[in-house]
C-alpha cells in the first residue's frame, strides 16, 4: 500500500481521493461511482425476459453515513417488483413477516439464508398508471421491526428512469436518493425457465440499473458488513423469477411462490455482502496526504 501511494503524485492521490469521497448522485449508472467490483454476478439466465426483468450484478459501499447501493438491469415495467432486502445489524428477521404495504403478506413465511437477518424490504415497481395516466415509478422502504412504510410513487414524475428521492416518511429520517435507468440491452440472456447459465462477463459489463443512497441511521447499521438480498417478484409478489442476487444454483428456473420457499435450503448465499471501508484507508484521504506531502 505505502508503495503504491508513495509512486503517486499528491495531486493524482488527491484526484483519486476526490473521486472515491465526492458526493455521489443516484443516477442509475455506476460508470464514474466507487463501487469497486460487483459484489454477486448472476448466474442464470434470466426466466422472467431478456432485458425487461434481469438482475445482473450487485454493487454497494459505505460512505459519508450512506448505503450506496446498485443492482444492475432492470425490472419490467409492468409493476413487476424488484425485492430488497438489507440486513445492517443484529436482529431483524429470519423469516419475512411484511409490514403489510403493496401486497407483500404474499411472501410471509420467506425463509431467509441463514446468515441474513433483514432489518429492511424494499420493494421498486415501475409501470403505466391508467388511473394516473402517466408511467410512474415508485419505492416502498419498510422498517420490518416497526411495521412503518416510507412510501413515495412517481419518483420520476411522469417517467419510468431518472434521478430522484424519497422524502422522509414513517420509517425513515432522511431523505432516499434514487436513480433508474433501464436502458441495459446485454447482460445475461433470455434463457427461460430452464436455468441456462448466464455469461457472468456479459452480467459484469452491465453499468446501468437501480441505484439507491440510503443514511445508514435509517437502517438501524450497528458498525458492521451489510449485506443485502435482491429477486425480481411479479405483480403481486406471488410468483418470483430466478433473478436473485447473489445468484440461484445452476440451473434454476422460477423460484415461484417465495411464501414456500427456504433460502437456507438452496445452495450458496442468496445475499451479497458490503464491507465498511477500514478507518485507515478513509484516513488515508486527508491525514495520509498531509503525511505525504511532510516527506516529500
Ligand atoms: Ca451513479
Ligand atoms: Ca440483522
Ligand atoms: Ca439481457
Ligand atoms: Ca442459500
Amino acid at each position: 500500500m505505502k508503495g503504491l501511494v508513495t509512486g503517486l503524485s499528491v495531486a493524482a492521490a488527491l484526484a483519486m481521493t476526490s473521486t472515491a469521497h465526492a458526493a455521489v448522485g443516484a443516477d442509475g449508472d455506476i460508470t464514474g461511482d466507487a463501487y469497486g467490483a460487483a459484489l454477486a454476478v448472476q448466474t442464470n439466465e434470466t426466466s422472467f425476459g431478456d432485458n425487461f426483468s434481469e438482475l445482473n450484478a450487485g454493487y454497494g459501499f459505505i460512505s459519508g453515513g450512506q448505503l450506496h447501493l446498485a443492482i444492475t438491469g432492470q425490472v419490467e415495467n409492468n409493476f413487476n417488483k424488484m425485492e430488497i432486502w438489507i440486513d445492517a445489524g443484529a436482529g431483524g428477521q429470519s423469516v419475512f413477516s411484511s409490514a403489510g404495504n403493496d401486497g407483500a403478506a404474499n411472501m410471509d413465511g420467506l425463509v431467509f439464508d441463514t446468515a441474513f437477518t433483514p432489518e429492511t424490504h424494499i420493494i421498486v415497481r415501475n409501470g403505466f398508471d391508467g388511473g394516473l395516466v402517466q408511467n410512474k415509478f415508485d419505492l416502498d422502504f419498510a422498517n420490518l421491526g416497526t411495521g412503518l412504510v416510507t412510501a413515495q410513487q412517481s419518483i420520476f414524475g411522469n417517467s419510468l428512469t431518472g434521478s430522484g428521492t424519497v422524502a422522509p416518511g414513517p420509517a425513515t429520517i432522511g431523505s432516499i436518493a434514487v436513480g433508474y435507468d433501464n436502458s441495459n440491452v446485454l447482460g445475461v440472456g433470455g434463457g427461460g425457465n430452464s436455468g441456462v447459465p448466464a455469461d457472468q462477463v456479459a452480467a459484469a459489463a452491465v453499468t446501468t440499473g437501480l441505484e439507491l443512497i440510503i443514511d445508514l441511521a435509517d437502517l438501524g447499521w450497528t458498525g458492521g458488513p451489510i449485506r443485502v438480498s435482491a429477486i425480481v417478484n411479479n405483480g403481486d409478489h406471488g410468483f418470483a423469477s430466478n433473478q436473485v442476487l447473489g445468484g440461484l444454483p445452476i440451473p434454476s428456473g422460477h423460484l415461484a411462490g417465495l411464501s414456500g420457499t427456504d433460502l437456507s435450503a438452496i445452495a450458496g448465499d442468496q445475499f451479497f455482502t458490503i464491507v465498511p471501508e477500514p478507518a485507515s484507508l478513509a484516513l488515508l484521504g486527508l491525514g495520509g496526504l498531509m503525511m505525504l506531502r511532510r516527506r516529500a
